[in-house]
């Protein structure tokens, strides 16, 4: 059913059900991408390896369709830095994504290929729109799980090779209790 014809899920703070896929991304997953390298491998070399995310997902195949995705992040830091996913640009440049916020509270980095930067809140009752052509990262700035559903064109694809290259221009972390937004120092730019 999921896979072709019309479907009803379940959507809450504990995630999406049923669904097609899940996949979770662990600190190991994001090594590159969080900026305090000493407070990564102080981490893994303590034994920790924490989850940081995890998506639910009921993709589909054809030209037209949507895909229907539920993200949660968890609470946590590495080193400043809120936990975050991935991010990334999509294959097809045409396509945009809308988010509606579930539960917990956060933000949404979304950047240009010139390294022009936007930022909305993901937070319940909220719908985020990210037009075409601009990469996104969704950060956890609160205390608990960051709960969001995420509809985008089933052919959108995921380019994640730009960002792991040149990294968001700014990044998300706590300066006394708060959420901050401040120029990346490791931006590669274009
Ligand atoms: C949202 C959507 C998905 C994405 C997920 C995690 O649910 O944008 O397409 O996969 O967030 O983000 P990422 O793929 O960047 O790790
Ligand atoms: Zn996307």
């Amino acid at each position: 059913m999921i896979l072709k014809g019309p479907y009803s899920a379940k959507l809450d703070k504990t995630g999406m059900l049923p669904y097609g896929a899940k996949v979770e991304r662990r600190l190991t997953d994001l090594l590159e991408y969080f900026s305090d390298k000493d407070a990564v491998n102080k981490m893994l070399s303590g034994g920790e390896n924490p989850i940081i995310y995890v998506v639910y997902e009921i993709g589909r195949e054809m030209e037209g369709e949507l895909n229907v995705g539920c993200t949660i992040i968890y609470p946590g830091k590495i080193g400043d830095e809120y936990y975050f996913t991935m991010g990334h640009f999509h294959v097809k440049e045409t396509t945009s994504e809308v988010y509606f916020g579930i539960s917990g509270e956060g933000m949404i980095l979304m950047q240009d290929r010139k390294g022009n930067v936007f930022v909305e809140e993901i937070k319940p009752e909220t719908i985020v729109y990210i037009p075409p052509g601009l990469a996104h990262r969704s950060v956890n700035t609160g205390k608990t799980e960051l709960v969001f559903l995420a509809i985008y064109p089933s052919g959108s694809g995921h380019d994640y090779e730009t960002v792991r290259k040149k990294g968001f221009a700014k990044l998300i972390v706590e300066k006394n209790g708060k959420p901050v937004i401040i120029d990346n120092p490791n931006y590669k730019g274009n």
